[in-house]
């Protein structure tokens, strides 16, 4: 069974996303996520321009082949544009080879280990007030699990933070703003670390002790500050602080990873295992946070996984909503076949991004589920994808209050 054509589709329900489209001689189609959010035309025009034509005419089946042969090959290895696309083309393949089968991906990758997977909702509020209805609402929603971000008295907004919510009210957090250039936020660190610890008390005081909460420091800190916030968040008995320190500096990891026994999450921007190598065989983080699509796809992240458990590192899998519904079903596949799952992010996708994806996965009880369709189980919608048209959108930037650029 060969590839006989590779279409890249751009669409933007509300936000943009860059799916890779492959049929086989057979007239089979599966589907990749290549969205990398704020360059997603870089990603398609790696795929359109030099990996299209590559793959027309090889054997569909040789995923793991044209893994090897998509990385070693380009002679340039790793960067987010690079692994976006090489998992976007081997998600693909997965969907291919489970479309064909008649199973879905799980089963190929040795079946279920659990009966859904846990997922963790975003609540967030300028307030505690605000905060508060934000996590009554995920909880009324099903969730089992929240991550708490909040306003810093004196800092204007805050990355992380929507706008505060009425009781029972639900909107998508679209943190990249529709703009030709990004907007620009302030930050004090000093001011983040009085104000957090005084949050998750007072969170602890009103939800009780066993509700699982997180909590995203989006690479802020150094590891001396990472230590000082792990610390003081230790009465509060975190499932996870996520991103404490850019985490390129693995070694960085070491001095929190001796002051804190609060649980560590890293790794949404990383595109691969040589990015946890020191984190995992050092027993630097407790979570892989990488997502499917920017971490090489299915068949990568699997090793990767394969890799943490022999040191009882779990996953965490990064699942916002610019991972489109094609890379979470990707995700999820894992999710229910691996055996050291952690927990799953689970950031709703807005009903016209749902209306171009026609996704098969279930949300009961505080778990989610890929379902028993073949393949990955999502469709994508031609026609309605069409109808949204590319706008230009990016993330914030991220300043201190004298101005200088600062950690995203
Ligand atoms: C966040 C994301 O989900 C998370 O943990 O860090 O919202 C992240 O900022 C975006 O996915 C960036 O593209
Ligand atoms: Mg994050």
């Amino acid at each position: 069974m060969k590839i006989e054509s590779v279409d890249v589709v751009v669409t933007s329900p509300g936000r943009n996303f860059v799916t890779l489209v492959v049929t086989t001689s057979d007239g089979v189609v599966g589907l990749g996520d290549a969205t990398l959010n704020g360059r997603e035309l870089a990603v398609a025009s790696y795929l359109r321009d030099h990996v299209a034509p590559l793959l027309v005419g090889r054997e569909a089946h040789n995923i793991e082949d044209t893994w090897q042969y998509l990385y070693r090959g380009a002679y340039w290895r790793r960067g987010p544009v690079t692994m976006a696309a090489i998992a976007a083309v081997d998600m693909a393949l997965w969907d291919i080879k489970g479309k064909v089968a008649g199973l879905p991906v799980y089963q190929l990758l040795g079946g279920r280990s659990r009966r859904g997977a846990l997922a963790y909702a975003h609540a967030s509020g300028s307030t505690l007030e605000a905060l508060f209805r934000s996590i009554r609402t995920n909880l009324d929603d099903g969730f089992r699990a929240i991550r708490v971000q909040t306003g810093v008295p004196g800092l204007g907004k805050v990355y992380g933070v929507g706008r505060d919510l009425a009781a029972g009210e639900r909107y998508d957090y679209e943190p990249a703003g529709r703009v030709a250039v990004p907007v620009e936020e302030s930050w004090d660190t000093g001011a983040y670390l009085r104000h957090i610890p005084t949050v998750f008390e007072a969170v602890r005081a009103e939800f009780g002790p066993a509700l699982p909460l997180l909590h995203d420091a989006h690479h802020r800190l150094t590891p001396n500050q990472s230590a000082q916030l792990g610390r003081s968040l230790e009465p509060y008995d975190l499932f996870w602080l996520e991103d404490c320190t850019p985490g390129e500096n693995q070694e960085g990891l070491r001095r929190v990873r001796s002051q804190t026994t609060t649980p560590l999450a890293i790794g949404e921007v990383f595109t691969g295992v040589f990015d946890y190598q020191t984190l995992i065989t050092e027993q630097l983080i407790d979570y892989v946070r990488s997502s499917v699509t920017h971490a090489g796809g299915i068949s990568a992240v699997r090793k990767l996984m394969d890799f943490a458990a022999m040191y009882q590192i779990k996953s965490g899998f990064h699942g916002p909503t610019d991972v489109s519904p094609v890379g979470m079903a990707a995700a999820l596949h894992l999710d229910v076949a691996i055996h050291n799952f952690g927990i799953q992010e689970y950031m709703q996708h807005n009903s016209q991004t749902l209306e171009v994806f026609r996704t098969s996965y279930t949300f009961v009880d505080g778990l989610l589920d890929p379902g028993e369709l073949p393949g990955l189980g999502v469709e994508l919608d031609l026609e309605a994808a069409a109808s949204f048209e590319y706008t230009p959108a990016y993330l914030p930037v991220n300043r201190l209050l004298d101005g200088t650029m600062h950690d995203w």
